[in-house]
């Protein structure tokens, strides 16, 4: 605990305006941890000579020993700022490696600010831009700590001058980074707000409202925004030697001095400002004159010359006399210290403390919980795509008791749990050793001493020993049996008793308190991120609570808050209560939240938006344990390890596999050693890394593989190929020479034509950014079809018609007119980047786009069996005929669909069976001839039944029409992706390599080893550094980080991050045609094929047929022309 008491920290929590929940964020090793250590050493929980170096809020081993941090955690601490007035901070430190970015959304979303540093040798980099964006997007405050000062006064010897340019850049990368966040946002919502004029002018006809049109870019003020050390939200560290400044501490000590206003000082401090001694003037134009600006006089140069004596010369006077003149004392064996650093730290402590500088600025700049924004308390309220005011009555009177953060006992209480994670039930409070105190010593001495007296008076009158009370307030009731009267016998089986309880893994919801006062033993409502308020609301009973008996409601549950917990790092203390603006661990949630829910008291509450996740699972592996008969462990502690990590998904492959998904391979790892020595506490073995891959077709290629033209011949050669495969096909399947595939159902009864079309590139993408608008079109379109309708936000409607104008954009050409209108469905999954055109003359169904109609359009009608043909198509997306693995940038245009019969009865037939595998399959709107059908079918007479069953029999040997006209979609999807060549898509991860001149050779070396492109090198300015960025295939990844890493003697590590999907451009089935083919490549053409060996691996994997020779001949083979 420190030398903060916990009454203290008690009292302090229900002052809401001087808490402060922040997190502190950055690019993986920038020094977040450092300077949480700084921070923390303020509250004694560390010594401040070891804050630095021992990592404390590092508390895995594994984080130890990698040097990186793995998980977010918190710690509350106390802060006396000027004035005395005293603060509560609850500070949250953040992982900066990719992999573990989920964990950075989990500590934004409980704070109001976030700290975020920058390296100031290494500047702006691809995580500073990520966290920034995480803040923005959550809208907490930011500030800026440039970190590592002193490496660019030890490492990259800088002049102060030098220096003050560098910082300069800095802080205008960071800035740009910022203001383009503000800008596409101001003109978001200027775009917004034009759509609300036009709909106002509009609706009001006479016209008499006057909307300003000028709201805009140059309106809005952004200065607030921005960061700047005059403005105090900056400050210039160096956490490992511990200290830090703002420019204002800086002012105020050289106005004294100088007589100048410190207000003007800290104006013009920084910046391009001089000091003209003679007239004792500030002056401006440093630069132009060559004159020292004055932060390199006055705070820079300062600095330097400390180094410069303490570090580089190790001038003893020259430091006497320096801290004299700071009026600072060390410390005699700091000063005779062998390493220089020692007694750096020891000064710089004293003159100008990190912690000081951080914490008051944080006090200073952040919000406290009471000043949450309304826009914040909307964002976290309206779950995608709805809007604010399409929320239930009740539930937009909670907007008041957010922006309150109301800590009185009537105000309703929500909890925001952000992840769970897990605890080692030995470090809960409950089940701690407490050094004892005083008072409860002689208290137990009192006790023992009774008990000694009890027995001897037993003894004594020879009766049995009674029963000994153990109802004293230090004396767990476990001890009850105990008849020795030691204390320490007793501790002990206390301790027995709660190891007894260690097998179950105990969790602790991370959470924060947005309004109201949690209780322990409060019954609260545990909502999950698909529960509907205004559902809710119609079924329970007005004004109901958790404790009385209600009935169920999806995605809600009512339970007891068991246990509050207030966090210190390593460490957890027990609280009876925790008023709103704090956060909090709760205990006993393990049961009713998997990773993260909204708990409240109101069932009004609607569930918080889910948290963004930047980092995308990629990284697959199949996971088994050593000993087969350990199978239920291994279950048991995949469930765990999924509820205590944020981002790890646990699945249960079709072929019975356990599959763990991570966001990398660090994440991987730290997932297998979870799983090992927590949560299955088994022996387990991990498969090679399961690389996904797409498959896709292309246009024929205008050269062969030796980059000759390809001739008409060549051509005609190809197709009489596919004509004579086509052979291989059965009777009812035809393809043609354009790649046209028709395929008959074996009831002969429907025939459908299908062409498979490479998609433009822009177009698969853009699919791809907007599965969740096309997820809203397709939920649209279910709920039409039911006759429902769903109010879509306006926002949302516009990002469709956007994308619908930018798909239009993209397919061009004879080939794709009216496509966009056209599209059936998207796929797999019905928002995957594949689609489904309706090129089949005469039917004309409802649009896909229809949520963007004003009305209905009345003439567009499902025709029957719609459906199935849209899950023929769902299937054959879904797994392609190469490897079985999903397709990508496919469009199949259905050309003819003919169904030959027109009977009622067999449409009855198949009626029935239709909604076996999809449940949306009965439409309504347009099957008037079914309606008919059913409505005869119940008055038929006998006969039309005995009808109907023959007709029934007679088909029986194929199944249901619906699943044969399923099963002959797929498969002639499948033929038509056949019929067009075909390619492999391999996942792509960016990276950005940070290496100096000497290794860059060898970097680039292992990048074109594994694969990988360079798409850009620069050199970082003012450093020796080259950035270097590339494309690298997942699939080689595997080790490539720490095989930069050796190469580069660890001065390059590579962060890797999912990018996107990219053709492998050789293709897997090819074998020589053309005459140059075969003298280049050989007629075997055996030379090495990287996307053939992609595509067996992953048939080999998944137990599919793999085409390969082993031996080709007898005899001793032949030396073949030498290849490539
Ligand atoms: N020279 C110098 N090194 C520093 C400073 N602050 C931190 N470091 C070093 O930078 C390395 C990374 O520091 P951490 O605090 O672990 O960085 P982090 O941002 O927490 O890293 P992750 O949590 O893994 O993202 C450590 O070796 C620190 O000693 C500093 O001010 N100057
Ligand atoms: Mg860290």
């Amino acid at each position: 605990m420190g030398h903060t008491s916990l009454e203290k920290i008690i009292a302090l929590q229900k002052n809401t305006s001087r808490i402060r929940n922040l997190c502190i964020l950055a690019h993986v090793d920038h020094g977040k941890t450092t300077l949480a250590d700084c921070l923390v050493a303020t509250n004694g929980i560390i010594s401040s000579r070891l804050a630095g170096k021992l990592r404390y809020l590092d508390s895995r081993e594994d984080e130890q020993i990698r040097g990186i941090t793995m998980k977010s955690s918190a710690i509350t601490l106390h802060y006396t700022g000027t004035g005395e007035n005293e603060y509560l901070i609850n500070l949250i430190d953040s992982p900066g490696h990719v992999d573990f970015s989920s964990e950075v959304s989990t500590a934004v979303r409980l704070c109001d600010g976030a700290i975020v540093i920058v390296d100031a040798v290494e500047g702006v980099c691809p995580q500073t831009q990520v966290v920034l964006r995480q803040a923005w997007l959550e809208n907490i405050r930011p500030v800026l700590v440039i970190n590592k000062i002193d490496r660019l006064i030890v490492e990259l010897k800088l002049t102060s001058q030098e220096a003050f340019t560098h910082l300069q850049k800095i802080l205008e990368q960071v800035n740009a980074v910022t203001g383009s966040l503000f800008t596409s946002k101001v003109l978001e919502e200027r775009a917004e707000k034009d759509t609300g004029a036009q709909s106002v002018t509009t609706e009001n006809s006479a016209g008499d409202q006057v909307y300003d049109w000028s709201a805009g870019l140059e309106e809005t003020d952004d200065s607030d925004l921005y960061f700047s050390p005059d403005r105090g939200n900056v400050v210039f560290a160096s956490a490992i030697d511990g200290w830090g400044f703002r420019v204002h501490q800086f002012a105020e000590m050289y106005s004294q001095k100088m007589g100048i206003r410190s207000s003007v000082l800290l104006k013009t401090l920084w910046g391009d400002f001089y000091i003209n001694t003679k007239a004792k003037r500030i002056m401006k134009g440093a630069q132009s004159k060559g004159k020292k600006p004055l932060f390199v006089q006055l705070v820079l140069d300062n600095i330097w010359s400390l180094y410069d004596a303490v570090v580089t010369r190790r001038d003893k006077d020259q430091v006497e006399k320096m801290m004299t003149s700071l009026g600072i004392k060390v410390m005699p064996r700091d000063l005779r210290h062998s390493d220089p650093k020692v007694l750096l730290g020891a000064i710089c402590s004293q003159w100008l403390p990190v912690s000081e500088a951080v914490l008051s600025m944080v006090c200073e700049k952040l919000p406290s919980p009471a000043e949450m924004t309304s826009e914040r308390a909307e964002k976290l309220m309206c779950v995608g795509l709805r809007r604010f005011e399409s929320l239930h009555e009740k539930t937009q009177e909670l907007k008041k008791a957010f922006l309150n953060c109301s800590a009185d006992g009537t105000a309703p209480v929500i909890v925001f749990v952000s992840k769970m994670f897990a605890v080692d039930p030995k470090a809960l409070p409950q089940n701690k050793q407490r050094p004892l105190t005083h008072e409860e010593i002689a208290q137990r001495r009192e006790l023992a001493r009774q008990r000694h007296a009890e027995r001897q008076a037993a003894n004594q009158s020879a009766e049995s020993p009674g029963s000994i009370d153990a109802g004293g307030a230090s004396i767990p009731a476990a001890t009850s049996s105990v008849t020795d009267s030691l204390c320490a016998q007793t501790e002990t089986r206390s301790v027995k008793a709660a190891v007894e309880d260690e097998s179950r893994e105990h969790f602790v919801a991370f959470a924060r308190v947005f309004s109201g006062i949690v209780r322990k033993g409060q019954k609260v409502f545990v909502l999950g991120p698909k529960y509907d308020p205004s559902l809710a609301l119609r079924t329970l009973p007005e004004d109901c609570s958790a404790s009385d008996v209600l009935p169920a409601v999806p995605h809600m549950a009512c339970c007891t808050v068991d246990r509050l917990y207030l966090l210190m790092g390593r460490e957890l203390e027990e609280l009876d209560e925790v008023p709103s603006g704090n956060v909090l661990g709760i205990g006993g949630m393990e049961e009713f939240i998997l990773k993260s829910a909204t708990i409240s008291t109101s069932p009004a509450c609607p569930p918080f938006t889910p948290l963004n996740f930047e980092a995308t699972p990629i990284v697959r592996v199949a996971v088994e344990p050593k000993h087969p008969s350990e199978m239920p462990k291994l279950v048991r502690g995949m469930r765990l390890l999924n509820q205590a990590d944020p981002c790890a998904e646990v699945l249960i492959q079709e072929t019975g596999e356990h599959v763990l998904v991570t966001a990398g391979e660090v994440h991987l790892q730290r997932c297998l050693d979870d799983l090992r020595e927590r949560f299955a506490k088994i022996e387990i073995t991990a498969s090679e890394p399961i690389i996904p891959f797409r498959e896709t077709v292309v246009r024929p290629p205008k050269v062969d593989m030796v980059n000759e033209e390809l001739g008409k011949q060549q051509k005609v050669a190809v197709i009489h190929q596919v004509k004579e495969d086509s052979t291989k096909y059965s009777e009812c399947i035809q393809v043609d020479s354009t790649g046209l595939v028709t395929l008959t159902t074996p009831n002969k009864m429907a025939t459908v034509g299908v062409r498979a079309i490479p998609l433009p590139e822009e177009v698969t993408h853009l699919l791809e950014e907007n599965m969740e608008l096309i997820r809203t079109m397709e939920q649209f379109s279910v709920f039409a079809r039911e006759g429902k309708t769903l109010d879509i936000n306006q926002k949302i409607l516009e990002n469709i018609q956007d994308l619908k104008v930018k798909l239009e954009s993209h397919l061009q050409g004879h080939k794709w007119r009216g496509a966009v209108e056209r599209i059936w469905a998207f796929g797999p999954r019905r928002c995957g980047p594949n689609i489904l055109l309706n090129n089949v003359e005469g039917y004309q169904r409802p649009s896909m786009w229809q949520c963007l109609e004003k009305e209905r359009a009345e003439m567009a009608m499902f025709r029957d069996f719609d459906n199935s043909i849209i899950s023929g198509f769902q299937l054959a997306t879904l797994a392609g005929p190469m490897c079985e693995e999903p397709l990508m940038g496919v469009c199949f245009s259905v050309e003819t669909w003919d169904m030959k019969f027109s009977t009622p009865l067999a449409q009855h037939v198949s009626f029935d069976k239709d909604s076996v595998t999809e449940p949306t399959t009965v439409n309504q709107s347009g099957s008037s001839e079914l309606k008919d059908a059913r409505g005869m079918d119940v008055s038929t007479s006998n006969q039309s039944r005995s009808r109907a069953e023959a007709a029934e029999s007679s088909m029986d040997c194929y199944g249901p029409f619906s699943g044969q006209l399923i099963a002959a979609v797929k498969e002639t999807c499948r033929y038509a992706f056949q019929a067009k060549p075909q390619r492999l898509m391999a996942a792509m991860y960016t990276c950005e390599i940070m290496a100096t001149a000497e290794v860059l050779g060898r970097v680039y070396a292992v990048l074109s080893k594994r694969e990988g492109r360079v798409l850009h090198e620069e050199m970082k300015e003012g450093t020796d550094m080259f950035i270097i960025k590339a494309v690298l295939p997942v699939a080689e990844s595997f080790g490539f980080a720490e095989e930069i890493r050796k190469r580069t003697s660890g001065l390059a590590s590579p962060q890797l991050v999912f990018s996107h999907w990219e053709v492998i451009s050789s293709d897997p089935s090819w074998v020589p045609t053309t005459e140059e083919e075969y003298l280049h490549f050989g007629e075997k053409a055996d030379s090495s094929n990287q996307a053939l060996k992609y595509m067996n691996a992953v048939r080999r994997r998944k137990g599919l047929y793999v085409e390969e020779k082993i031996v080709e001949h007898g005899e001793k083979q032949r030396t073949l022309s030498k290849n490539k």
